[in-house]
């Protein structure tokens, strides 16, 4: 498998972008905490997505500062080496590591909270606004409120209110959204991983199986081909199950009647995919989950097109509904006129959700959906990366008919707009019926 890792040229530039665009102010972000699972035992560590973007830096118990305004504007605050704390959890990189593999300018012990407490007390006076995402961590908050309002006091009487709060995801939202040809070649190692499994679980299910056996497959594929873990939790829903949006317990016995729903994606070196399929755990689609399927290819396909530079999400999911509400009245859910149905949202108890979302180092991944003024949706642009995933869902207690009910089918690709239009990272995953089909028997 080729790695594909963000090298430290491309970090050092989105932190000299990131640098110019809050010149004046002064950005503090922290790492991700680790977190208890149970009595002594952590979860697995994975750095925040902002942190990681912008600083490579693995490790918890960690803040970045940076100024602008001084000829040292990248400060890491890191723990220093502990040779105990090596020996249970492994090399840790250390003042000096910060420094030569990272590119800080300074390095300094985040376990002395002096030192930080000067620092941003330092950079501050120096500053007229502060970066700080607010309600990541509370304790940190009051921590930087604190040391806000102590070197208010140092300006002496002035007169002059206390730092405005920035939240630096606007800024970072924006720069994640577009992806550079790097960023683009790791979702595609993730897209081609995660395809892969998806496959293999099309090819190697089996009645009698209970879904849990194809989370554990799913995930055994992903590791197997080297990604570092899941991009979120595995969806492996059964029958009804799938009418569930975010259903996560993966215990069901499967027949050889039901759809099965698969939304999983692999995470590779921090940048996800996001694929949803479905097949019949027998060998061949019932006519009812046939007609509901093809329904929904037919929306997906269609938005799929749809994608190109000028073009908004927004658009995009109008159209969704459109044909979705046109299918619901050919398959006799919904009656009346089209306009009315969708004016009255009436599709809405068989698709709540949305088409799609920015995908990238979280698979909700950061950026804003609007314009600057929040008023219209924002058009795609290239180097943007999001899903398409339409879906028609009929629970078992809705108002759909019978012969419905119990069925829940989604269809989710990952969508990259180029210069001229989009590319499919996810295409290698069967989606047709009949390459389903035949895949299945
Ligand atoms: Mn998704």
């Amino acid at each position: 498998m080729k790695t594909q890792h963000t090298t430290q040229k491309e970090r050092a530039e989105r932190r000299n972008s990131f640098l110019s665009q809050i010149k004046g102010g002064v950005a503090v972000l922290l790492s991700a905490p680790y977190t208890i699972r149970n009595n002594d035992v952590h979860n697995a560590y994975r750095q925040d997505s902002n942190f990681y973007y912008l600083t490579g830096l693995e490790e918890p118990e960690s803040i970045c500062l940076f100024n602008p305004q001084s000829k040292k504007p990248f400060t890491l605050f890191v723990e220093p080496k502990d040779a105990v704390k090596e020996l249970w959890e492994g090399k840790m990189l250390g003042l000096e590591g910060a420094k030569a593999q990272l590119g800080a300018d300074e390095a300094l012990s985040s376990l002395d909270s002096d030192v930080f407490d000067e620092a941003l007390i330092e950079a501050l006076l120096q500053a007229d606004r502060l970066y700080y995402r607010v309600g990541q961590n509370p304790i940190h908050d009051q921590r930087v409120f604190t040391l806000m309002a102590r070197a208010g006091r140092r300006l002496g009487r002035t007169g002059r209110p206390l730092w405005p709060i920035f939240d630096p995801v606007d800024v970072l939202g924006e720069m994640r959204l577009i992806k550079s040809q790097q960023e683009i070649a790791t979702l595609q190692i993730a897209s081609n991983i995660t395809a892969q499994a998806h496959t293999e679980a099309m090819r190697h299910c089996k009645p009698g199986m209970f879904e849990y056996e194809i989370e554990a497959a799913l995930f055994h594929s992903f590791r197997a081909a080297g990604a570092g873990r899941l991009g979120y939790g595995s969806i492996v829903a059964s029958g009804p199950n799938a009418c569930v949006l975010h259903y996560v317990n993966n215990d069901r016995k499967m027949t050889d009647k039901d759809l099965l729903l698969i939304d999983a994606g692999a995470e590779f070196n921090y940048y996800t995919a996001d694929i949803t399929r479905c097949f019949p755990v027998g060998a061949r689609f019932s006519p009812e989950q046939k007609e509901v399927y093809q329904s929904i290819l037919l929306a997906q396909k269609e938005c799929v097109a749809m994608a190109r530079p000028g073009k908004t999400l927004k658009e995009i999911h109008h159209h969704a509904v459109e044909v979705l509400t046109e299918e619901l009245k050919r398959l006799k859910v919904l009656k009346g006129s089209t306009k009315e149905l969708i004016k009255s949202e009436a599709y809405r108890p068989y698709y709540p959700h949305g088409t799609g979302h920015w995908l990238g180092m979280d698979v909700h991944d950061i950026g804003r959906y609007y314009d600057k003024d929040y008023q219209d949706a924002r058009k795609l642009k290239a180097g943007m990366v999001f899903t398409v995933e339409p879906g028609l869902y009929f629970a078992p207690d809705s108002k759909a008919p019978a012969k419905l009910k119990g069925i829940g089918i989604r269809i989710e690709d990952d969508i990259l707009i180029t210069e001229k239009g989009h590319q499919v990272l996810t295409g290698a995953v069967p989606k047709e019926v009949e390459e389903i089909e035949s895949l299945r028997s």
